[in-house]
């Protein structure tokens, strides 16, 4: 017996010694320790042993089963350890790698030009009125001296929700205006910017959605030299203070006079160029007097009172800005564009 119990101490140490896994070392336990295990079975043969035999053969018994439990527990903790050394490296943070750059976004070129133009008439006093994209006739055309059969009304260049021509999407910020002119107090100075549609073809100035900035002032005594002088403000301030403007005569329905203004080409300074089509002067914007009609259709008294608006498309407004030359660009994010801005 004592021959058997030496050889399974030594099969067994050397079984714990190399288990690689803690369920392999569980099973070796209850190989050799378990309830039916090998040890165990040793023991059940004690019986056969002489009197002076058993004490001997129980210590020697014992001591095996301590020293295997103990080599079991030893191999549990260095499995333990290993296992946590692996994590650790295999978890670990190189605090020296190069970090992943942060990208900030920034504005897109077009609302960098609505902010700018914003602040510029927010320093003149205005203030900034927004409203609903979807209008009525009466609102986009009636009250803005555009009458039945005015052509800006074709079918053909605005987008009309109903068979009746009655609710459509709005061609300008103006009717903004109107409703500011029926519900605010005079005197008045507001800018309206927002997305307009007309039903044009997407080319490199053209698209059916744009963006406008309209302003409106309505005071006593506003004469054409506080339209002039207030364009020729956001002029300088957008392109800077050397810029030159003509006001050409023009016609609106709801203005009169009306004009046009231009500003020096921002390329050839007047030469004449490519962008300027050989002109000198670039077209910026629509402006005048408000009509007497669209101010008494508001019930504001012009013996009285008097105004001028304007209108500037904020697509256009960049491109000059920002030497963009297809309005398409600004509207396809594409990143390797917008990144310049
Ligand atoms: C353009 C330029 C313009 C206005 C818009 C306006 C608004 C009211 C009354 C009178 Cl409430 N006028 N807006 C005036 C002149 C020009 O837009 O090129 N439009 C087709």
């Amino acid at each position: 017996m004592e021959q058997t119990l030496r050889q399974l101490r030594e099969e067994s140490l050397a079984a714990i010694r190399e288990a690689g896994a803690l369920d392999a070392l569980e099973a070796l336990r209850v190989k050799y320790l378990g309830k039916k295990g090998e040890l165990t079975a040793v023991l059940k043969q004690m019986g056969k042993l002489s009197a002076e035999e058993r004490p001997v053969m129980g210590q020697l018994a014992n001591q095996i089963r301590e020293e295997l439990t103990a080599a079991i527990e030893t191999g549990r903790q260095t499995l333990a350890e290993k296992a946590l050394e692996a994590r650790l490296a295999a978890e670990a943070t190189d605090v020296t790698m190069p970090g992943k750059p942060v990208r900030i976004g920034h504005q897109h070129p077009l609302n960098k030009v609505i902010r700018e133009a914003k602040e510029i008439f927010i320093g003149m006093g205005f203030t900034i009125a927004e409203g609903p994209e979807v209008e009525l006739s009466s609102y986009n055309f009636d009250r803005l001296n555009t009458g039945e059969g005015h052509p800006a009304r074709d079918r053909q260049d605005t987008f009309y929700f109903d068979d009746n021509d009655e609710v459509l999407l709005r061609t300008q910020t103006s009717p903004v205006q109107v409703h500011v002119m029926e519900t605010q107090p005079l005197p008045i100075r507001v800018i309206s910017p927002g997305r307009v549609y007309r039903k044009d073809e997407v080319d490199a100035t053209h698209s059916p959605m744009f963006h406008q900035i309209e302003g409106l002032v309505v005071d006593e005594g506003i004469t054409f030299a506080d339209l002039k002088g207030t364009l020729n403000e956001l002029v300088h301030r957008l392109y800077g203070p050397e810029t030159r403007t003509r006001f050409r005569p023009h016609h609106f329905p709801f203005t009169e006079p009306s004009c046009e203004v231009d500003i020096e080409c921002f390329e050839c300074h007047g030469k004449g160029c490519r962008v300027c089509k050989g002109e000198g002067w670039i077209e910026l914007l629509g402006a005048g007097m408000v009509h007497p009609k669209v101010l008494e259709g508001c019930g504001i008294d012009t013996a009285k009172y008097s105004g001028f608006a304007f209108g500037v498309g904020a697509e256009r407004m960049a491109m000059f800005r920002f030497g963009i030359s297809d309005l398409r660009l600004m509207f396809e994010n594409d990143d390797r564009f917008l990144a310049q801005f």
